[in-house]
């Protein structure tokens, strides 16, 4: 290796320097069938930075990516790395306003959009001044925009820019308790580092290997999984952009052969119960991994009853980028998060700063190589987080006497739905948007897997019809904050549990919710 560390010389162009050009690195499961080999990824990848140079999108300046699970994705990806560009990848099933929001936030100034997202994208980005170029990939391009193969014809291969392990490389972005998202600036060194630890040293990630990710590249857990893993060993990835349903996951398992799988407990649970009816197809699974959310015990045990191969549970964080406390294969206690991935430490602190002693209750602070260097433009939310070389994670744990992390959940209120942040203020916002509604508290319910998913509290205002209104809530909060945050269940109240000074109290809430 040069002194260059841009990241995409390690990932991308490394395997033709030494013979693995031909091999597969992505193809599509479903649908298209295409498939893009590292030597097509390292050309591809060379073309994306010319043509973003010649359109003069220039290095630092963010590309937004809002798209599939398609081979373009790698393509643009490590093309804006090439270029010095930073692509910002963003979550597909967000609604226009909050695209709105962090088209401004990050400034970008071009934006990569599949064609498939352009109704709920472009409403967004036509407003956003600071988008010089709209680039739409397969499909149309509407007025103003541009098809990508149209951008990149002629597109002089581009040179790769010499950055050092330091360097911004890409955006993600992360939901708070309160108010807007916030941009996680990772530098280049962070994907090495993510691969590794947790890639090397818990996967064992090999060249033979076949990975399919039922998290899409735009979570940072899904960058790691279908992207840099894989990539960091010449490995082959399964792209799949669709909803990953129980029927489809089974279908490709059986017949794309991925070796690794990586899920959350939801679609783990969804597709035991899928199994356990339809019976299980060969497959050539060895290694299976889970995070997002705490993977219920019983779910794991009759996913290994079903295919014979453990669930590796784990906990990472879009700010460290990837894992870094997991079970082991070969090592696997259910219920438990497991134990440090190497190359990171860990520790746990009381309300005082204080580690905790055996039997306590702490946040979980973590330190490695890949945390993020801060959040864009938000300097007391990145202090709060990053504190020297140790990120909070604003995750309770407590300790067991052989050393492995048991959740004990947040120390604010947000929780997960299908491995996905929501916070319980955003989604009531987006209650009380509606005319008939007063006031809205919004708490995590278990379903009958043990999974949990937002259960709404509102109070109407006079005269509303309540039947009406219920059923109205759920389409009108998915349509305002995203399909995955609305209310599985609404249950109309008087009146919110407060405070004296009117803060509502969701711990009394979640008290009064069935567990
Ligand atoms: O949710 C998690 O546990 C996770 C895992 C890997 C990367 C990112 C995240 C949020």
């Amino acid at each position: 290796m040069t002194g260059n560390r841009n990241a995409a010389l390690h990932f991308v162009d490394r395997h033709v320097d030494e013979g693995r050009g031909d091999k597969v690195a992505f193809r599509e499961a479903a649908g298209q069938r295409r498939s893009l080999t590292y030597g097509a990824l390292a050309r591809r990848s060379d073309l994306v930075a010319g043509a973003l140079a010649r359109a003069d999108i220039r290095p630092e300046e963010r590309a937004a990516c809002i798209l599939l699970d398609q081979v373009e994705y790698p393509e643009i990806f490590w093309g804006a790395l090439k270029a010095g560009v930073v692509p910002v990848a963003l979550n597909t099933l967000l609604s226009t306003p909050i695209y709105d929001f962090i088209l401004r936030d990050s400034r970008a100034t071009c934006l990569f959009v599949s064609a498939e997202l352009l109704d709920v994208v472009m409403p967004a980005a036509r407003g956003v001044d600071s988008i010089r170029q709209v680039i739409v990939i397969g499909g149309a391009a509407p007025e103003g925009a541009i098809a990508y193969e149209d951008f990149l014809q002629g597109a002089k291969p581009g040179p790769t820019r010499v950055v050092s392990d330091d360097e911004c490389a890409f955006w993600l972005y992360s939901s708070g308790s309160t108010g807007q998202p916030k941009g996680v600036r990772h530098v280049h060194g962070a994907l090495k580092a993510t691969a590794d630890t947790y890639g090397a040293q818990v996967l064992g990630i090999r060249e033979d290997d076949t990975v399919f990710s039922v998290a899409k590249i735009f979570f940072a857990y899904g960058l790691g999984n279908a992207m840099t893993f894989p990539m960091s060993v010449g490995a082959t990835t399964v792209l799949f952009n669709g909803r990953p349903t129980p029927q489809v996951v089974t279908e490709i398992l059986a017949q794309e052969r991925p070796t690794i799988f990586c899920g959350v407990p939801t679609l783990y649970a969804a597709t035991v119960h899928h199994l356990e009816k339809t019976g299980v197809p060969a497959g050539d699974l060895r290694l299976c991994i889970s995070a997002g959310e705490a993977l219920p015990g019983e779910i794991g045990n009759r996913w290994r009853d079903l295919w014979g191969v453990d669930i590796l549970d784990g906990v990472g964080s879009t700010e460290m980028l990837h894992i870094f406390l997991s079970n082991r294969p070969g090592d696997v206690v259910y219920g438990t998060s497991g134990l440090p991935v190497p190359g990171y430490e860990l520790r746990c602190v009381n309300e005082d700063g204080q580690e905790i002693v055996p039997g306590e209750v702490g946040e979980l602070l973590v330190r490695g190589a890949s945390a993020a260097e801060g959040y864009w433009n938000k300097r007391d939310k990145s202090r709060a987080t990053f504190e020297g070389e140790w990120t909070r994670t604003g995750d309770k744990y407590e300790v067991t006497p052989e050393g492995r992390f048991v959740y004990c959940g947040r120390t604010d209120d947000m929780f997960k739905v299908s491995g996905i942040w929501v916070s319980p203020f955003e989604v009531e916002q987006a209650l009380i948007a509606h005319p008939g509604v007063l006031e809205a508290a919004v708490v995590p319910q278990r379903d009958e897997d043990g999974l949990e998913k937002p259960k709404a509290f509102v109070v109407l205002k006079d005269g509303v019809d309540a039947a009406a209104t219920v059923d109205a809530l759920k389409d009108f909060v998915k349509a305002r904050v995203g399909a995955w945050k609305y209310p599985r269940w609404v249950e109309v109240v008087p009146d919110l549990p407060k405070t004296a000074t009117g803060k509502i109290q969701r711990f009394k809430l979640r008290e009064s919710a069935p567990e």
